[in-house]
């Protein structure tokens, strides 16, 4: 038995995508999908003199921003379609047009979204590109989640699977730095509770294996306001990606949860850490999503893979404490664990058992939505922090717990890393 096993995770750990080289585009923007060669180009000059090439409005471009209620902007350099330039001034790589030289022999590479007009990250179309949606009520530790996350990624989850992880451009690099890592991993203070009125910026990261055989991902992560996600026209506005997502990571926040939120508080005793005021139902989100993308797939269910997410895990050990009823003192839960090379479905199986039967404790009424919603999903508990903040300050060093494990499994769902099982 022990030896079919191994044969058979030996087989799943060599299963690798043929090689591919050209891939649809999804807009980071507005998550349109299109073929590369739907592509248009931003001119890197103008010519006053001529019409066509003199600066002027860009109606897709300010209809984009107009809806965000963003200020359009007045002038801009001439959008050129590369079906009107002789083949012989295309350049293409890998099967993918990359810049086209326009009729004044003037190279651009900037490729921008047919239907938006925004400009396209340079991976479009070369690698796939995957929408991941982190949604969750409000406070429920999204924006600190992401950043660990990213974080985590970037440090040790790219190593530990033989590929690197980093920002697609020096803009994604700076702004992530400025607004998420170095506030809660430099200066040790937890970001402010994201706004529902202002559009959030996607974060775009590059994750490429070093086996040049294993095509590269693009990875989109979207921060959304929590307070928005039981909104309608919030969902709708800027929460479109959801729809187009590859991957949907759900966090749920027990402290958020009335079953026990109070014994934890109790338990905690005279430790004042910070815990939110704010309360909202997780299953008010999957309501409001039901009713406006889930409820319209098939059979009124999503099969996007959804890893159901519960957050600030390092609190549970305060339940734990009473005895056996929620959590046992010993779970796996609270002890970090590292995939490496493969994802280990044993130590996986194991934790989402044992997730979705704490769930079905505290929170019947959501579990049974999820169920009836989502066809394709998994129980996990993360801390990103590994300790509870007081005054919004975190102390010493951030050690998250099992950060990176409902990524991977998404990955290994989506077929970009294998899985094995411990040899019993
Ligand atoms: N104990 C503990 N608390 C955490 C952890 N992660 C986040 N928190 C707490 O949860 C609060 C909210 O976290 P955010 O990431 O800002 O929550 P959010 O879901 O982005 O909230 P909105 O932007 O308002 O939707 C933080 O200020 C922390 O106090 C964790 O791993 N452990
Ligand atoms: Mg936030
Ligand atoms: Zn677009």
């Amino acid at each position: 038995m022990a030896f079919l096993k191994n044969l058979l995770s030996g087989l799943e750990k060599k299963k690798v995508l043929p090689v591919q080289k050209k891939f649809p585009i999804v807009c980071p923007h507005c998550f349109r999908k299109f073929e590369p060669e739907e592509v248009v180009f931003r001119a890197t000059h103008s010519k006053e003199d001529d019409e066509e090439y003199a600066l002027q409005e860009d109606e897709k471009l300010n209809a984009y921003l107009e809806k965000f209620r963003m200020e359009g902007i007045e002038e801009l350099e001439a959008v050129i379609d590369p079906r009107t330039i002789p083949i012989e001034k295309s350049v293409y790589v890998d099967e993918v047009l990359i810049s086209i030289k326009d009729k004044y022999d003037i190279e651009t590479k900037k490729r921008l979204c047919p239907f938006c007009h925004n400009d396209l990250p340079y991976s479009a179309g070369r690698t796939p590109s995957n929408i991941i949606a982190i949604i969750g009520a409000s406070q429920v530790g999204k924006s600190v989640y992401m950043t660990s996350l990213i974080h985590t990624l970037e440090t040790s989850t790219a190593h530990n699977f033989n590929a690197a992880c980093m920002p697609i451009n020096s803009d994604t690099s700076r702004r992530f730095r400025d607004q998420y890592q170095d506030p809660l991993f430099v200066q040790n203070t937890l970001v402010e509770s994201t706004q529902k009125e202002k559009k959030q910026e996607p974060f775009i990261f590059q994750f490429k294996f070093k086996d040049t055989q294993k095509p590269p991902l693009s990875l989109v992560f979207f921060d959304v306001a929590g307070e928005g996600m039981v909104e309608e026209e919030y969902i709708d506005l800027y929460a479109n990606h959801i729809k187009n997502a590859t991957g949907i990571l759900f966090l749920v926040d027990p402290l958020q949860l009335s079953a026990i939120r109070s014994k934890i508080i109790l338990n905690q005793g005279d430790k004042n850490g910070d815990f939110t005021s704010k309360y909202q139902e997780s299953r008010d989100v999957v309501v409001t999503l039901a009713e406006n993308f889930i409820g319209l797939q098939e059979d009124g269910k999503t099969p996007i893979p959804t890893a159901i997410v519960v957050t600030k895990s390092d609190m549970l050990e305060y339940l734990a404490k009473d005895g056996d009823d929620y959590v046992k003192a010993n779970s796996n839960m609270f002890n970090n664990y590292v995939h490496k090379a493969y994802f280990n479905l044993d130590e996986h199986e194991n934790i989402s058992g044992e997730v979705q039967r704490f769930i079905e404790k505290v929170d019947l009424a959501f579990m049974d939505a999820i169920e009836v919603h989502f066809s394709n999903v998994s129980y996990f508990a993360v801390s990103a922090l590994g300790q509870n903040p007081v005054e919004g300050k975190v102390e010493g060093v951030i050690e998250p717990t099992r950060v990176d494990e409902p990524f991977l499994w998404l990955l290994y769902k989506l077929r970009f890393i294998g899985a094995g099982e411990r040899v019993k």
